[in-house]
C-alpha cells in the first residue's frame, strides 16, 4: 500500500469536504455540541440530530471509542459517522487505546456501509484536551492499520482544523512513511 496516494492531509472545514462519510468527533449522548460537532450539526441540518435521535433510542447513545452512523443531510458527504474520543486524562484511563479505537470502528463502519473515503478531524483534541502530537501519531498508525487490510477504502483525509495541527500530522505522517520504508 502507498501511504501517500491513500492518507491525505487537509487544512480546513471538514464540512466542506466532499467524500462517502465525514466522521464526527461527537459526545456520547449524540445531542450536539460545540467544535466540530457544533459545525457539522449546524451545515448539515436537523436530518443529523434526527439520525442521533433514532440511535439513542435504540441503544441509548454511543460509548466512548465506538462510532454510529447517520445521514450527513445537507452536507457534501453522504453519511457522518458519529465516534467519541476519551477525554485526556494525563494517560491513565486507556486513553490511547480509546482513541485508536475511534479512529478504527469509525473506519470499519465505513468499509461496512460501502464507504470509499472517509475524512477525520483531529478527534478529542479540543474541548477533550488530547495533546496534539500524540493524538497525531494514534490517528496516522491505526488508520495505516486499517487501510493495510482493506481494498474496500481508496481514500482517506485527515482534517486538520489549524496549521499548528496540520504540521504535527504532517510530522506524523513523515515518521509512518518513514518507519514503512514508504513514499
Ligand atoms: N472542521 C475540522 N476540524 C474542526 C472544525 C471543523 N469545522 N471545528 C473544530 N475542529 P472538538 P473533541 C477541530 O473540541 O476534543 C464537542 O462539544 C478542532 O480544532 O470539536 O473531540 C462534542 O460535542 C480540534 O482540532 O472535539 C464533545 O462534547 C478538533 O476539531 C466534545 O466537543 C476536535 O475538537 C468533543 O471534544
Amino acid at each position: 500500500m502507498n501511504i501517500a496516494q491513500k492518507i491525505e492531509l487537509r487544512l480546513g472545514d471538514i464540512t466542506k469536504v466532499d467524500v462517502d462519510a465525514i466522521v464526527n468527533a461527537a459526545n456520547s449522548s449524540l445531542m450536539g455540541g460545540g467544535g466540530v460537532d457544533g459545525a457539522i450539526h449546524r451545515a448539515g441540518g436537523p436530518d443529523i440530530l434526527e439520525g442521533c435521535r433514532a440511535i439513542v433510542a435504540r441503544q441509548g447513545g454511543c460509548k466512548t471509542g465506538e462510532a454510529v452512523i447517520t445521514t450527513a443531510g445537507k452536507l457534501p458527504a453522504r453519511f457522518v459517522i458519529h465516534t467519541v474520543g476519551p477525554v485526556w486524562q494525563g494517560g491513565t484511563k486507556n486513553e490511547q487505546t480509546l482513541l485508536a479505537n475511534c479512529y478504527r470502528n469509525a473506519l470499519l463502519l465505513a468499509i461496512k456501509n460501502e464507504c470509499r473515503s472517509v475524512a477525520f478531524p483531529n478527534i478529542s483534541t479540543g474541548v477533550y484536551r488530547f495533546p496534539l502530537a500524540y493524538a497525531a501519531e494514534i490517528a496516522v498508525n491505526t488508520v495505516w492499520e486499517v487501510l493495510s487490510h482493506t481494498n474496500q477504502l481508496d481514500k482517506v483525509i485527515l482534517v486538520c482544523f489549524d496549521a499548528a495541527s496540520y504540521y504535527l500530522v504532517e510530522q506524523a505522517l513523515v515518521a509512518l512513511k518513514k518507519e514503512k520504508n514508504n513514499n
